[in-house]
């Protein structure tokens, strides 16, 4: 494809000068004496976005030649980050463009930093299926990518006395030049109505769906390159509009309002992103949107498969497609529908090439978390896909009768429907069900999914169960986010095919020792600590020393992660300087940053306790540099650029047995910080490949966890038998954090002292002495450096290369389209 590039598409600096002023003028009509830095933006982005077109349209129709199996990811978040830094990079294209903007007076680095990123995505989920797109393009794997293109993105979070406030997030409102609008691919969607059973004209069994409302979706296309590659796959989002026969039959009952009224309520289906993340609520647009998406993907797939000229019996064949989370789990009985009632496939036969199509990735334990809709919502939305469940119930649970003779009550476990109390559709069970494959993220997550999620299940299939452990993108987590250490790397290494085979870094590791390499190493650390520090500053006019201990956690605000845990132990060390003259205490900074669910109440106090405590700790004289404490705002993929290259010790602190993976817990220690964790998701994995000797661990196991809870966890003993705990916790509820008001943090301290579902009490201890072997590992700066090294360097097993390459060859029975430019 490369060798084509015509005078619109080539890359040398004179073709992308041309390229530049044309769409300067052509696309935003302006010249570059009056462009505003928006203008240019547009123009530079176009100008890279038609060299992705390019090798965009030659995968596509290589593709088709081949009919090569396509993996789908349905996913109804993906938090793809800023673009521009990134296209350039793969397109490897970076140095031609920044010299050429240069020569016209126009700071390429800046444009890269003053992007703002679309934010159709939670946390690590969402960010997760963003790295696998980056990684399945790389390993020139051909995939599309469906989700929902969302009007607002998650909420744009500001601290206003200390509490969170959420604003809107109207990503689109300058453009977005990445996206191309494809109208003519839309498809009609059905919600709601009610199911006919009926003989058709030759005698055959058919039920018709007449829906109450139909909406319009029409795909927005995102180009995604691989890195230095040809391959372009495609991240195809969904829209819904207003369709147009609904329109016209309210104009032609002459109701304008109403007809301009259903438009808006159509429209209303992709318009926001749903901004709580593990926490399942019931509720009917959400279920809509799930529905959506995965009706418009379904619909794409036999599109393309007619464009193929493949029949539907082909589509396991064509298409493999993974559920990320249960989000578009309903894609099981569509996939029957559509087969069954619309495409005339026999039951049994449709049933097969539903399974052999999904496979299901399972991100969470938690229970609350567990997607299950109210059967007469279900109903309300979705009539005919409800009778699809249960008749694919019937069938299953019939097996499962045969299967475990006489063992009524795991039927009664193993069923689609929860009938314990009102009834539910489980969607992880139709999920599983509808799959030949599931999975957990990590190893640990994996284990309980077999053994305390889903065991009935596992005793059905156990072969159908399967373990990939996360993994995140070096590109955009190392060589774009921390350009000094690839820097490094390359030198060190001696050539750049690190970048895309990550676990050659490993190379490193017999730098370790090298007092010239640690030197560069330090200073490379030390520059993105003065960024992160000049950020800081501008953020929250905090002023942070370079030189202390930068102790960082990152991560949607949740109890079950804890940070308030680390709350504890920052109280703790600012009761011991004012208590005892600490004064051989290590200097640090600790850097929180995070969303909470705007619903989640006790998550907010969580955030305001941070602030109250930076609030306090910061403006005591005594306390002078050996403690701040900053709560940066509005952490998202652009903060985390910065934040991750700056760290030195990375907090993964959840309860173990509650955190699936955490994928956070890599970028750090791919970026040389050291973590302190607990044995939890794929911390574990990661102390294993680093060594313990290079891994703060602390904290009781998953087992040993649910061996207390279950033999009763009283953690108001804990509270009176540990004087430090003690003053810390009194600090807090006593209100000297809260200029005397007790009463502020009560629903956090009580619950500690009498509930404390995630244990804080019981890895209190464990945890301080942790940190205060942190503080003497970190005295030695040659050691912890090189501690910080080879972090780093055995981080290999953690690019999402890996875990795509194992989703491919054990799920998705699917291989690398390279591009031989042989045709
Ligand atoms: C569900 C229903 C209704 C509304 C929202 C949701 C919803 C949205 C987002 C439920 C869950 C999420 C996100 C979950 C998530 O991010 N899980 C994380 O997934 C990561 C990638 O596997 C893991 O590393 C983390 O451990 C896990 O918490």
């Amino acid at each position: 494809g490369v060798a084509e590039d015509d005078v619109r598409t080539a890359c040398e600096p004179e073709a992308l000068k041309r390229a530049f002023l044309d769409h300067l003028l052509y696309t935003q009509g302006k010249t570059l004496e009056i462009a505003s830095h928006n203008d240019i933006y547009l123009a530079v982005a176009y100008t890279v976005r038609d060299r992705l077109l390019r090798r965009w349209s030659h995968t596509s129709s290589r593709h088709k030649r081949h009919g090569t199996r396509t993996v789908a990811y349905l996913s109804a978040e993906f938090l793809i980050g800023p673009s521009l830094g990134n296209n350039l990079l793969n397109l490897d294209i970076t140095d031609a463009l920044r010299e050429t903007l240069a020569r016209l007076g126009i700071d390429l680095d800046e444009l890269v930093r003053r992007e703002v990123e679309p934010g159709l995505g939670n946390g690590g989920l969402g960010r997760l299926a963003a790295c696998f797109m980056d990684s399945l393009a790389t390993g020139e794997i051909p995939a599309i990518g469906y989700g929902i293109y969302y009007e607002y993105g998650i909420f744009f979070q500001t601290v206003v006395d200390g509490w969170q406030v959420e604003n809107t997030d109207k990503w689109l409102r300058f453009g977005n030049p990445w996206a191309i609008h494809h109208p003519e691919w839309g498809v009609e969607v059905k919600l709601g109505g009610y199911t006919e059973h009926y003989t058709d004209d030759v005698g055959r069994f058919r039920v018709r769906w007449v829906p109450e409302k139909t909406v319009w979706g029409t795909p927005f296309d995102t180009p995604v390159a691989g890195y230095k590659v040809s391959t372009v796959n495609t991240l195809r989002l969904w829209r819904a509009e207003a369709t147009e026969e609904f329109d016209f039959s309210v104009f032609n009952r002459g109701d304008y309002l109403g007809a301009v009224n259903k438009k808006v309520t159509s429209e209303n289906l992709t318009k926001v992103l749903y901004p709580n993340d593990e926490s399942h609520q019931g509720k009917e647009l959400r279920l809509e949107q799930q529905y959506f998406f995965v009706a418009c993907a379904l619909r794409d797939m036999l599109r393309i498969l007619e464009h193929r000229g493949l029949p539907v019996t082909e589509f396991p064949r064509a298409f493999a497609v993974q559920l990320n989370d249960t989000h578009p789990a309903i894609g099981v009985a569509e996939l029957m529908r559509l087969l069954i009632d619309e495409y005339l496939v026999p039951w049994e036969q449709a049933w097969e090439a539903t399974r052999a199509t999904f496979a299901y990735t399972n991100h969470t334990l938690l229970p609350e978390a567990l997607e299950r809709w109210p059967l007469e919502l279900f109903k309300s939305v979705l009539p005919r896909h409800l009778e699809i469940i249960y008749e694919i119930n019937r069938r299953f649970l019939n097996e499962a009768r045969i299967r475990f003779f006489g063992d009524e009550s795991r039927v009664f476990r193993l069923s689609l429907i929860d009938e314990s109390g009102e009834r539910y559709v489980r969607m992880a069970h139709l999920a599983c069900v509808g799959s030949h494959a599931i999975n957990g993220v990590a190893e640990l997550h994996s284990t309980l999914i077999k053994e305390q999620l889903l065991p009935d299940f596992y005793a059905m299939w156990p072969e159908k169960f399967d373990s990939v452990t996360n993994g995140v993108t070096p590109r955009r987590w190392v060589v774009l986010s921390n350009p000094g250490l690839a820097a490094l790397a390359t030198e060190a290494l001696g050539d750049e095919h690190w970048i895309r085979d990550w676990p050659r870094i490993a190379g490193l590791e017999k730098h370790a020792d090298d007092a010239a390499f640690i030197e560069r190493w330090q200073r490379v650390k030390h520059t993105n600590k003065r960024s992160l520090a000049a950020l800081i500053r501008d953020e929250t006019g905090v002023v942070v020393n370079p030189d202390s201990l930068f102790d960082v956690l990152v991560k949607r605000i949740h109890e079950y992660k804890r940070q308030h845990l680390a709350v504890l132990h920052i109280v703790t060390r600012y009761h011991r300087l004012k208590t005892q003259r600490a004064t051989d205490m290590v200097p640090r900074t600790f850097i929180f940053g995070g969303k909470a669910a705007p619903g989640y109440v006790r998550a907010k106090l969580m955030i305001k306790l941070i602030t109250a405590v930076a609030d306090v700790v910061n403006s005591d004289p005594e306390v002078r540099d050996l403690l701040k404490v900053v709560f940066l705002p509005n952490f998202s993929v652009s903060k985390g650029q910065c934040i991750y290259p700056a760290a030195e010790l990375s907090e993964q602190i959840s309860l173990a047995g509650k955190e699936a993976s955490g994928t956070g817990n890599m970028k750090f220690a791919m970026n040389g910080a050291l973590t302190i964790g607990t044995m939890d998701g794929a911390n574990i994995e990661i102390c294993q490949e680093v060594g313990a000797e290079n891994f703060f661990a602390f904290g009781m196991s998953a087992d040993e966890a649910q061996r207390l809870l279950r033999s009763g966890y009283y953690p108001r003993d804990l509270y009176r038998d540990d004087a430090e705990l003690r003053a810390a916790i009194d600090l807090i509820r006593g209100g000297f954090f809260s200029r005397g008001d007790a009463g502020l943090f009560e629903p956090l301290t009580n619950d500690l002292l009498n509930e404390d579902r995630y244990m804080l009490l019981a890895d209190y201890a464990s945890y301080v002495e942790c940190q205060d072997r942190v503080d003497a590992a970190y005295r030695d700066a040659r050691q912890w450096s090189r501690m910080a090294v080879l972090n780093c360097a055995r981080s290999g097993r953690f690019s999402s290369d890996r875990s795509i390459a194992e989703y491919a060859r054990r799920m998705w029975h699917t291989s690398a389209l390279p591009d031989t430019g042989h045709g």
